[in-house]
């Protein structure tokens, strides 16, 4: 390792793992390098090995909140860039399934029978769940950024043994659709027992960056009037 300043007058070699441009000859990382991770002897070198996107500028730090971003948020010539990937908290409304419009939680929309459940040891916190019966599904629709990994978790029960779970997140562009992600829980393998919940909880893939939305929906399958008692459904940037 070269321990000599760079900037010193007829100095051929930078140091450390600074080396000489061979086109502005000062001096600019060594683009391998990982014991040089900024360039504080020369700001104003025209290169910037690590920042693909912003060839020419001396200051672009890497964004990997949102590395697909086209530009980087502290690089003055690149002013436009917005980092959507930062969490703004809970998505999802009334994932707690805490009001309802009828049998059907608020803000939510169901295709079969739901019902609003509130029996102690079928409800996972507060004052109520929702039970979705066999062939019924619960979906919302929300607000999304794309090119970001968003989260799903909820919290279900089987009232009976045989009862089956798909929860899914389909990513929404303007004219195109993508499954983000998909949980199972195949017959059988939800607790039954009063007041047993299991928690589920998933990462999607990267939604495509013309997603606007996202829905999140839950499909249910079971025998006759068993059915699955979902709580505490929460979605938000991973
Ligand atoms: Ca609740």
């Amino acid at each position: 390792m070269k321990t000599n300043n760079c900037n010193e007058k007829g100095t051929t070699d930078c140091c450390c793992c600074i080396m000489r441009c061979p086109i502005c000859f000062k001096c600019i990382r060594c683009p391998d390098c990982p014991e040089c991770p900024e360039c504080p002897d020369c700001p104003e070198c025209p290169k910037c090995p690590d920042c693909p996107e912003c060839p020419e500028c001396p200051k672009c730090p890497d964004c990997p909140e949102c590395p697909d971003c086209p530009k980087c948020p502290d690089c003055p010539d690149c002013p436009k860039c917005e980092c959507p990937c930062v969490s703004k908290g809970q998505i999802i409304k009334n994932g707690g399934m805490e009001m309802f419009d009828g049998n059907v939680p608020t803000a939510w929309t169901a295709v079969g029978r739901v019902l609003r459940e509130t029996a102690r040891g079928r409800v996972h916190s507060g004052n109520s769940a929702v039970a979705i019966y066999n062939d019924a599904a619960l979906s919302q629709i929300v607000p999304i950024e794309g090119g970001c990994f968003y989260e799903l978790s909820f919290f279900g029960h089987g009232e009976g043994a045989n009862v089956g779970l798909t929860a899914t997140v389909t990513f929404l562009s303007a004219d195109d659709s993508e499954v983000g992600l998909e949980i199972f829980v195949l017959h059988g393998d939800i607790p039954t027992s009063n007041r047993q919940f299991s928690f589920y909880n998933g990462i999607t893939t990267r939604a495509p960056i013309g997603a606007i939305k996202a829905e999140i929906a839950f499909s249910v399958t079971s025998n006759g009037e068993q059915n699955l008692i979902l709580d505490d459904v929460s979605f938000s940037v991973q």
